[in-house]
């Protein structure tokens, strides 16, 4: 399957304490997604709960909620070819120690709960996680092309 996809990423606090932003932004960019939405922002309660609802009741919730409203995070709308795995793939597992060589988490994140960087794990998690955080209607910017789609427009 190649289908182009749109995936919903987050740099957590902790990257943007540690000054890992450019960092990590430069990892999608140079691998050749479109980044269609960004914006740094200060996570609510109500934008924690909803985004981790899933997690309710589970004994790292409060943890990870207080985590992720501590400081900003960098809230961003990626698209490209298959772009919720690979994405993932770039990113590597949940748990750092498991993380493949060479992915964001395996590189620059010390333990699960400090893990740098989230990023949906389908299509339909990353509408609902992007309506979270971004006025879908208003806030992407979808009409530009990157460098690479001129030149595969100029192939056809
Ligand atoms: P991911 O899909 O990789 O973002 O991971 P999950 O949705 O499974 O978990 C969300 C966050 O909860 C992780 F990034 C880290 C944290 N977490 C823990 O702290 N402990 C756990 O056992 C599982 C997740």
């Amino acid at each position: 399957m190649t289908d182009t996809e749109r995936t919903f990423v987050a740099i957590k606090p902790d990257a943007v304490q540690r000054g890992l932003m450019g960092k990590i932004i430069t990892r999608f960019e140079e691998k050749g997604f479109k980044i269609i939405a960004m914006k740094m922002l200060e996570v609510t309660q109500e934008q924690a709960a909803k985004h981790y609802e899933e997690h309710y009741g589970k004994p790292f919730y409060n943890g990870l909620v207080r985590f992720i409203t501590s400081a900003p995070i960098v809230a961003m709308v990626v698209e490209g070819i298959n772009a919720v795995a690979e994405v993932r793939h770039i990113l590597g597992a949940t748990n750092p120690a498991n993380a493949d060589v060479g992915s964001i988490r395996a590189d620059f994140s010390p333990i699960m709960a400090c893990n740098c960087v989230h990023a949906s794990d389908s299509v339909a998690s990353a509408e609902r996680e992007a309506k979270i955080y971004f006025d879908v209607e208003k806030e992407l910017c979808t009409n530009w092309k990157t460098m690479m789609e001129i030149v595969l427009d100029g192939q056809k």
